[in-house]
C-alpha cells in the first residue's frame, strides 16, 4: 500500500531502486543478516523516531537542545559574519529554525533524501524567513555528496554545515571520514562544520536509551521489517522477532538487533528464502559513541580541526565546531 511506503521510493529511477533492493536482499542473505538503518524512516518509522526523541531514557535530543540554547551566542560568535546554512539531513528543518531567527544567514540549503517532505519543510521556512534565500536539495549526501552539483555555483557565501543529532554516529570510521572529507572540500577558509555526537558514558545509560521501558524503540526497530516487506515482497512477521540493544565496548557502539524467537523460514522475494534459527540475529543499526579526543581524531582523519567543543554538565553529549 503506497500510503506508508518509504518516501524516497517515489523519487528514484528504477535502476537505483533495483540496486538498493538487491543490496537489501543480499544483506538479509549474508551469514550475519543486516538491514541498512535508512529503512527505519518510512512514515511509521518517522513517527516512532519523533516519539523516541521525547523518551526520558533517550537523552541525546534533549541534551543537544540544552547545549544549543545555553551556548547559542557563544557558538554564533564563532561563525562567519554572513553565511549560508547547509542543513545536512534536515528532516523537518525544525532544528535549523531555532538558529535562523538569530543567525545572519543569507541562504538556507536543506538537503535530505525524502523529497516531498523536504519541499514542504523548506516551504515553511521560506514563509517564516522571507529575507533568506531558501533552497531544497534532494540528495543522499551520505553516499554521493555532490554538493558542487547540488549547490551549483552558490559558493559566494562561506558555508556553515549543520549536522546535528549525532547522525554521524551511524557510520563506521571509513564512511564517516569520507563523508566528513566531502564536507571539508566545500569549507574554504571561512566555512565551518557544526556537528554533534553522543559521547561514551555508563553502558547502562546508553543501552537504556536504545531499549526504553515502554518499548517505543522496540517498535521502531521491528517496523524496519515492514519496510523490508514492502521493498522486497518478503513475509517477515515482526512479532517473530525480539528487540535487543547492546553496547559493544571494543567497537564503542550500540548495536541494535532483531532476534528470531523461533526457527522459521522467510520468503525474501525473487525466489530467495532464508531460514532463521531460534536466536539468530539481524543487525539493524550501529550508533558509535566517542570520547571528545576520539571524535577530534575522526575529524582530523578528514582534514578537519576542532575550533571549539561544548557539552552538557555531565559530559554526556558533545557539540563540536570544526574548520578545514
Ligand atoms: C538518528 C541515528 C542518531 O543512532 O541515536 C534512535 C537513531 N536509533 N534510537 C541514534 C536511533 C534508535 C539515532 N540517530
Amino acid at each position: 500500500d503506497g500510503a506508508d511506503a518509504p518516501r524516497e521510493l517515489f523519487s528514484k529511477p528504477a535502476s537505483r531502486l533495483g540496486d538498493e533492493r538487491s543490496a537489501l536482499r543480499n544483506g538479509l542473505l549474508a551469514a550475519e543478516a543486516s538491514i541498512d538503518p535508512k529503512y527505519f524512516y518510512d512514515a511509521q518509522g518517522c513517527v516512532l523516531f519523533s516519539a523516541i526523541c521525547e523518551l526520558a531514557e533517550y537523552y541525546p535530543t534533549r541534551l543537544e537542545r540544552h547545549i544549543f540554547d545555553t551556548y547559542r551566542e557563544d557558538i554564533q560568535a564563532c561563525l562567519p559574519s554572513n553565511l549560508q546554512w547547509i542543513d545536512l539531513g534536515c528532516g523537518d528543518c525544525l532544528k535549523s529554525q531555532r538558529w535562523l531567527s538569530t543567525l545572519p544567514a543569507q541562504r538556507y540549503v536543506g538537503i535530505d533524501i525524502a523529497e516531498e517532505w523536504l519541499q514542504q519543510s523548506v516551504d515553511v521556512l521560506r514563509n517564516r524567513f522571507p529575507a533568506i534565500d531558501c533552497m531544497a536539495v534532494t540528495a543522499d549526501f551520505t553516499r554521493d555528496l555532490s554538493l558542487q552539483e547540488a549547490l551549483g555555483d552558490v559558493d559566494d557565501l562561506p558555508p556553515v554545515f549543520f549536522y546535528p543529532g549525532s547522525s554521524i554516529g551511524n557510520f563506521a570510521r571509513p564512511r564517516a571520514i569520507s563523508l566528513l572529507a566531502s564536507i571539508r572540500r566545500h569549507l574554504g577558509e571561512h566555512g565551518r562544520l557544526l556537528i554533534s555526537v553522543d559521547l561514551r558514558k555508563d553502558p547502562q545509560v546508553m543501552e537504556a536509551a536504545y531499549d526504553d521501558a515502554i518499548g517505543v524503540t522496540a517498535a521502531f526497530n521491528k517496523n524496519i521489517l515492514r519496510a523490508a516487506n514492502r521493498e522486497l515482497g518478503s513475509d517477515f512477521h515482526p512479532e517473530h522477532f525480539e528487540h535487543r540493544a547492546i553496547f559493544d565496548d571494543a567497537a564503542s557502539r550500540i548495536e541494535m538487533q532483531l532476534i528470531a524467537r523461533h526457527k522459521h523460514d522467510v520468503d525474501l522475494g525473487e525466489g530467495a528464502r532464508r531460514q532463521f534459527q531460534a536466536g539468530e540475529i539481524i543487525v539493524t543499526e550501529h550508533s558509535y559513541k566517542y570520547t571528545p579526543e576520539h571524535f577530534g581524531d575522526l575529524l582530523a582523519g578528514a582534514g578537519l580541526s576542532v575550533d571549539r567543543m561544548w557539552t552538557d554538565e555531565r559530559g554526556w553529549f558533545g557539540v563540536f565546531l570544526a574548520r578545514a
